[in-house]
């Protein structure tokens, strides 16, 4: 049986590409997609991922529209990342449907208040804004759901400061109730996705597909090759989102490790580092997993095999 997702998302080119593995893959049920502040404002980021949509030929998926800043501080977004429209590359289509007019902290309560318990995982690919927010309103959420599977983190790296990665340090308030919740959750963080590079033979691979979808993220992939090489230094840019869909699709695509985990909240340079305590085996208290190592051929053949069946929707 599929296990139902909701994806909560700043697209975002790696949500993008997320949203796609997720729509593509059998053993996945996208459920609700769920948009937040992050990589660009509130508005730019839910258009885009109505725009993923309709590249992909999703339909019958609630979409809704989330926090538009962190729960604290002031909101700050990845232009140098993902440029002004925050999914810079591709042409967007228009989009096809509108989003929900419910909020969507009340669609993610809704959705797994109204599925039996223990079947809906949360993958939260952006900020943790809406997340925090619904576990705040609704409790019970946090016994309902099977486990939150999240892109962030990274407990020996950072991306938006030396210690701190983006989704964590721009609302490290609501990673903080997150981390800290009952719930089983699964930091998918940098020190994974650093080895989820789109190399030269992953590009061919996406290529030789030939379809809409798949040119599609061949351009969102030229564009974050670019802005990963000028803004961060790599040769082949990281594609972390997709990750935790992986994870959720195939636990056999990476190594992942049973770790406490906190969010830092006052340090002067570790405002929003993941520390991750590996001092010794972790207790039974323990409902934090960190993942270490990815198996690249695996994880890009998902993708490949998502996109083959999506095939050209339009
Ligand atoms: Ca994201």
């Amino acid at each position: 049986m599929a296990t139902k997702i909701i994806l909560d998302c700043d697209p975002g080119h790696d949500d993008a590409i997320a949203m796609l593995l997720a729509h593509g893959n059998p053993q996945i049920e996208l459920v609700a997609v769920t948009t937040v502040h992050g990589n660009q404002t509130i508005e730019k980021v839910t258009r885009n991922a109505l725009a993923v949509a309709t590249v992909a030929g999703i339909t019958g998926v609630p979409f809704a529209a989330g926090a538009h800043r962190p729960l604290v501080r002031a909101a700050e977004v990845a232009e140098s990342i993902h440029g002004d429209s925050g999914m810079d590359g591709p042409v967007l289509p228009d989009p096809a449907f509108a989003p929900e007019d419910r909020h969507a902290v009340d669609l993610i309560i809704d959705t797994v208040m109204q599925n039996p318990p223990g079947t809906i995982t949360l993958v939260p690919t952006g900020a943790l804004t809406n997340i925090a927010l619904a576990v705040r309103k609704e409790p019970r959420i946090a016994d309902r759901v099977k486990e939150v599977v999240l892109m962030g983190g990274g407990y020996h790296v950072g991306n938006w400061s030396a210690a701190a990665e983006f989704n964590i340090v721009i609302d490290p308030e609501a990673a903080h109730i997150v981390f800290n919740e009952s719930w089983k959750l699964t930091m998918v963080g940098l020190d994974l996705t650093h080895k989820a590079l789109a190399t030269p033979d992953v590009v061919a691979s996406i290529a030789a597909i030939d379809t809409a979808p798949a040119r599609f993220v061949l351009e969102l992939l030229d564009f974050f090759t670019e802005s990963y090489r000028d803004a961060q230094g790599f040769d082949y840019p990281p594609v972390h989102d997709p990750c935790a869909v992986a994870l959720v699709i195939d636990p056999s695509v990476m190594t992942v490790v049973r770790v406490p985990l906190d969010i830092e909240l006052t340090g002067s340079l570790t405002l929003g580092m993941t520390v991750a305590d590996f001092r010794a085996e972790a207790p039974d208290t323990c409902t934090t997993y960190a993942a270490t190592d990815l198996d690249h051929a695996k994880f890009w053949g998902l993708i490949t095999d998502a996109l083959i069946r999506i095939g050209d929707p339009r």
